[in-house]
């Protein structure tokens, strides 16, 4: 049957009648449809990939995509007069996830399932993802996203399990989202939720009554572990989490023909980062009380799980108090004693207990101790953990450690946020490129190829202009679209220093006010998203904000120079601003990065990487040569040799460099305090003089004049579109078919 007919005998009536709301609902319930028609691999081992996050963004075009019915349905729609970006509008974005972390969990489904995999996501069903980010007299404010409206992708099944907690039991039951592959089977992305979720304890913003365990254990997504009752909760979460997977993995192994001795042989579990450690003491628990011995359930789940850090920062690695556990799952703490006593007992070395002196549970220690593999997401990354911050650990399983640089999913990534490139590659070098990424190397054949170069040129122009248009209808800031677009989009964090891009911008601000004006326009553009709990975080949007409003205001400056910070930027948002992009801001310290992955999908885009030698961009610059970047600032050596003495002293900087002093005093003038808030203002300027812990000062001059030297390249565009092509072309080892490839082979076997 044709795609139309499917559409209106879903509809009950011809599209031309309907309105996009009804073919929104009609074409999710095709697509439900289609999916389940498609049978999943049934290889008698299973990964399972829990997170506690997964950033899956909107689900429609993706779906018709990996169907292969997306140009087929639009088209039947545009000759009904409808237009399929319009329908999409009717889809909420599922913001379950805080960043990269949650997105990288979303491409791995992808490409688990393009790859054909037998693998599911298990997760949790949070009512409401991360918060809506609104400006209010520049500064941001946080709102519920209520993402679960009447017709969603959630299908509700039949599977329930008990959890118990100390002070009360819930159910626990199972949602499914069909992951559908590209071309191929359709897998699921489990969520986990409890019945008697009462939004009504939402208090004013996100606040919420953090007490009442049965009414809101799924109600949010975490955005922050800021409060002891936060604290706590988030336990519960995980614990919920992990006890309802390792309850379906049983059965499901079970059901197989498992008799639990042998659970390696039909599982294997990905354990991302250590918010779903608790699976490893939860499955010894509920395999002893299966009938194995202790000593027999250890062996066999540690042959079972292989775990995944994302971060080298030592405040993010979770550790928690022993009294937290006691308070929500008791019946944890013998399996967890045992597990550090026989560390205890094997090494003298306190760095590796589980249990610290101050009673507090190292959860990273549990994972690395207790599963057969341990990896980082990008090369560097890895390097760092083994030689510097797990090299304890290192010395002792040298064996378990191992690298996987992060990918992306090019479907999403390319094929559906931008259909003009992709379009454009295939009339040069075929459409194989879909399916194996490093096809795209074929495009180096017209790297001196002047009609292609123009061409890629125009793309971009296009794509551009979308964005201009976007912006002004969004946020009423008109910007221009032959401007280079200067792109920094991410969560924010001190060491990922936007504070950094906008001490340039300031700079830039001033020279442009003393008549040195750029020859070609610039347009610097923010996105990022601040934990609530997290202030000086808060204190940096702030300051953007106010920037944005005096510099886009100042009449001798906006021609030349405008600021943007994007609202609520998030997945959907990332797919319109990303095609758009000239440069790539990715200007984390070297070594706090552990790899970053917006990195690659402007790479892919097109957009030229300006950034320090950190996490993936190590691998980028290598791949692309020192002429197709722009990189800067201190080597991670450099920079942990610089923490390890203590010796960097910010203010030095400040008092000796005129450039940096008058930038930083500019956060603080009277026309900044006009527009935003005094103590906001202070508390910044005060953290960079005093403290600037992540080491903006250092790097500042080199930063300027790289970043000069790249809006001088931008002029001369034939070679700035050989720069894009270059990279274009070597972005096909950060597809995450190529990571999940290797994921298999060497981790799950599956
Ligand atoms: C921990 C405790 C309590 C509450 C929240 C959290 C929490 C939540 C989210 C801690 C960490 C995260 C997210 C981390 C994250 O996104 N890390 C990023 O992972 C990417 C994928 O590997 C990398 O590319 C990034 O470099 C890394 O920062």
């Amino acid at each position: 049957m044709k795609v139309l007919d499917r559409i209106e005998n879903q509809l009950g009536k011809k599209v031309s009648e309907a309105t996009n709301e009804e073919i929104y609902v009609g074409l999710l319930k095709l697509v439900n449809q289609m999916a389940e028609c498609k049978s999943g691999n049934n290889a008698k081992k299973k990964l399972y990939y829990i997170s506690a996050e997964f950033l899956i963004g909107k689900l429609l075009s993706n779906n018709l995509i990996n169907l292969g019915i997306y140009d087929e349905v639009r088209e039947e729609l545009k000759k009904a007069g409808k237009d399929l970006c319009e329908i999409e509008e009717f889809e909420n974005e599922p913001s379950l996830g805080n960043g990269g972390l949650g997105r990288l969990a979303a491409c791995f489904l992808d490409s688990i399932a393009t790859l054909g995999l037998n693998g599911d996501g298990v997760g949790l069903n949070y009512h409401f993802g991360l918060f809506k980010q609104v400006f209010k007299n520049n500064t941001q404010t946080t709102m519920p996203d209520a993402w679960i409206s009447d017709n969603n992708w959630l299908n509700k099944t039949d599977i329930t399990y008990n959890i118990k907690f100390k002070d009360k039991n819930v159910v626990s039951r199972m949602y499914d989202i069909n992951v559908t592959g590209y071309n191929n089977q359709t897998n699921k992305l489990h969520l986990f939720d409890i019945e008697g979720i009462d939004e009504h304890i939402i208090e004013e913003g996100i606040g919420f009554d953090k007490n009442q365990i049965d009414k809101n254990l799924t109600l949010f997504l975490y955005p922050d572990d800021s409060d002891e009752a936060g604290r706590i909760l988030r336990i519960y979460q995980q614990y919920f989490l992990v006890s309802s997977a390792a309850q379906l993995i049983i059965d499901e192994c079970i059901s197989k023909g498992s008799n639990l001795k042998d659970l390696n042989e039909y599982a294997v579990i990905q354990i991302n980062d250590t918010h779903p450690t608790m699976v490893i003491p939860e499955l010894i628990r509920l395999l002893c009380e299966r009938g194995l011995e202790m000593d027999e359930a250890i062996e066999v789940v540690k042959k079972t799980c292989a775990y995944t850090n994302h971060t080298i920062l030592a405040e993010a690695l979770e550790k928690w108090p022993m009294e937290y556990l006691k308070k929500a799952v008791p019946q944890l703490i013998p399996i967890i004693e045992v597990l550090d006593n026989k560390i205890r007992r094997k090494y003298s070395n306190e760095k590796l207990y589980i249990i610290d002196c101050v009673e507090r549970v190292h959860m990273a220690h549990i994972d690395i101790h207790y599963s057969f593999s341990v990896n980082g997401v990008a090369s560097l990354h890895t390097d760092i953990l083994q030689n510097e911050e797990l090299n304890e650990f290192y010395k002792i399983y040298p064996d378990k450690f191992n690298n996987k640089t992060n990918g992306i999913t090019f479907r999403r990534w390319l094929l559906k946020s931008n259909k003009q490139l992709t379009n454009y590659i295939e009339q040069l070098i075929g459409d194989e490129f879909k399916k194996d990424s490093f096809e795209l190397k074929k495009l180096l054949e017209y790297m001196n190829d002047e009609n292609a170069l123009k061409k890629l040129l125009e793309i971009k122009a296009e794509k551009k202009a979308e964005l201009k248009d976007y912006i002004l209808k969004e946020q009423g800031i008109e910007v221009d679209e032959n401007s280079i677009f200067d792109i920094q989009v991410k969560r924010l964090h001190e060491y990922k220093r936007q504070q950094l891009n906008m001490l340039f911008v300031i700079k830039k601000y001033l020279d442009i006010k003393n008549g040195d004006k750029p020859s070609t326009p610039i347009t610097v553009i923010f996105g990022a998203k601040a934990a609530p709990a997290y202030v000086i975080a808060q204190d940096i949007i702030h300051a953007i904000l106010c920037l944005q409003q005096i510099v886009n205001n100042d009449n001798d400056v906006n021609k030349y120079l405008k600021v943007v910070m994007i609202e609520n930027y998030n997945v959907t948002r990332a797919e319109k601003l990303i095609p758009a992009c000239d440069i790539s801001e990715q200007i984390s310290l070297a070594s706090k990065e552990a790899s970053g992955t917006g990195n690659m999908k402007f790479m892919l885009n097109g957009a030229i990487t300006l950034g320090t030698e950190d996490g993936a961009n190590v691998e980028i610059h290598q791949l692309v040569g020192d002429d197709n970047i722009y990189i800067f600032g201190d080597s991670s050596d450099v920079v942990v040799e610089r923490y390890k003495n203590g010796d960097y002293i910010a203010r030095e900087y400040y008092e000796k460099n005129n450039d940096i002093k008058k930038i930083v005093d500019f956060i603080v003038c009277e026309n900044m305090l006009k527009v935003g808030n005094k103590e906001r203002l202070e508390r910044l300027k005060n953290e960079l003089i005093n403290k600037d812990w992540f080491m903006t000062f250092p790097d500042f001059d080199e930063y300027v004049q790289v970043r000069e030297k790249a809006y001088k390249d931008y002029e001369n565009r034939l070679l700035w579109s050989k720069k894009m092509l270059i990279n274009i072309a070597n972005a096909g080892y950060f597809s995450s078919d190529r990571t999940i490839e290797e994921y298999n082979r060497e981790i799950w076997n599956v």
